[in-house]
């Protein structure tokens, strides 16, 4: 609790352009809940360097994702925005926590060994640790609820099973998170293959809706979304690309999956498809003129920047202090 508020944390990766997955699974629940809690919404760019990063690139990207979280509508002045490696206690809590957890449960991420698999060539250890350094984003702050996609749930259960194993060690030490995955659009899967969720590493540029892709790319990419032969629009597991589309449709316009099958009753799919380009497009172009608002307005970021990075400092430090004493850490002289 921070100011008698629960305390909400997230974070995203500055590994590439935005998707509406991300939007959609991800930044747009951080919103709805923005006004609820005491909000930590973190760059965290101490995760993307577990794959290569071209040093200037990751800098550009982890500013453009900071500008956009401000862009989509969160307000930074009172939600705490910064960048996870201008808190050195993740990195602290992070070894801490290194240590109370078992290779065996690493072994059974399915992000690790995704990951490894597409990155053959450099399986480090920091990507096999990754779940250690998110539950320290996590618990650092003392959070109550984390909202994510459904892909990353499993990240929460290691979390929550890391601070309870502390928690029976050492006393009430860490806060007990628990995931908040919105009602649609927990997985938004890929418009070429809607077996496989969208994601920003997709080579297929048609496969993604990026935040920044203007209108015409938008409806162009719709246009082409893979379907299939039934030619009737239902909300079905057999129909797996018009499920998508209507789960998009829905997240866009806040419609239920049964109100946008009755609205497309005896319509095309090529109907369709346009109207959900044109939903997604209503909701992207604000967005977008925001952002390139704001990413003129240097002294303003930067000062946003500087803020939040020594407020998340501030109470970082706080749960460090604690930890460091728990586990026998010789105080420090003053
Ligand atoms: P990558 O493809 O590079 O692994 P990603 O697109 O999965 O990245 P992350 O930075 O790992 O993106 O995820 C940021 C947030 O967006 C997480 O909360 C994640 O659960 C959510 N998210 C990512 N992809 C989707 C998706 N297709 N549908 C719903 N939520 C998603
Ligand atoms: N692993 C997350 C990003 C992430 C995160 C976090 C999300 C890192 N630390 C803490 C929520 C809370 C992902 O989205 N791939």
């Amino acid at each position: 609790m921070i100011d008698g508020k629960k305390v909400l944390f997230s974070g995203m990766q500055a590994t590439g352009n935005l998707t509406l997955g991300n939007y959609i699974g991800a930044l747009k629940n951080w919103l709805t809940l923005a006004d609820d809690y005491e909000c930590f919404y973190s760059v965290v760019d101490m995760h993307s360097i577990t794959v290569r990063q071209d040093p200037a690139e990751l800098r550009s990207r982890a500013r453009k994702l900071l500008t956009l979280y401000i862009a989509a509508g969160l307000d930074p002045k009172k939600n705490c925005i910064y960048y996870q490696s201008h808190v050195s206690g993740h990195a602290e809590l992070s070894w801490i926590l290194n240590c109370f957890t078992y290779m065996g449960e690493l072994n059974r991420m399915t992000q690790f060994k995704d990951k490894s698999a597409k990155h053959a060539d450099n399986i480090n250890a920091g990507l096999y640790t990754y779940p250690v350094l998110m539950a320290a984003d996590i618990l650092l702050y003392q959070t109550d609820v984390v909202p994510v996609g459904k892909d990353q749930l499993q990240h929460l259960e290691i979390t929550r099973d890391i601070a309870q194993r502390f928690n029976a060690i050492y006393g009430d030490v860490f806060t007990i998170p628990e995931p908040f995955i919105g009602k649609t659009g927990a997985k938004i899967m890929s418009l070429q293959d809607p077996t496989k969720k969208m994601s920003k590493s997709d080579e297929n540029l048609n496969a993604s809706i990026y935040l920044m892709d203007d209108k015409d790319t938008i409806i162009r990419k719709f246009k082409r979304a893979v379907t299939d032969s039934e030619g009737i629009i239902a909300y079905n597991d057999t129909q797996a690309g018009i499920h998508n589309l209507i789960d998009i449709y829905c997240a866009c316009t806040n419609k239920t999956p049964d109100e946008v099958v009755k609205e497309f009753e005896g319509k095309g799919y090529g109907d369709f498809k346009l109207a959900v380009g044109e939903s997604v497009a209503d909701l992207l172009t604000p967005l977008q003129n925001k952002f390139f608002e704001l990413e003129k307005d240097k002294a303003y970021i930067d000062g946003i920047i500087k803020e939040n990075g020594e407020k998340a400092n501030y109470y970082a430090t706080k749960t460090i202090r604690k930890v460091q004493k728990k586990v026998g850490f010789p105080e420090r002289i003053r």
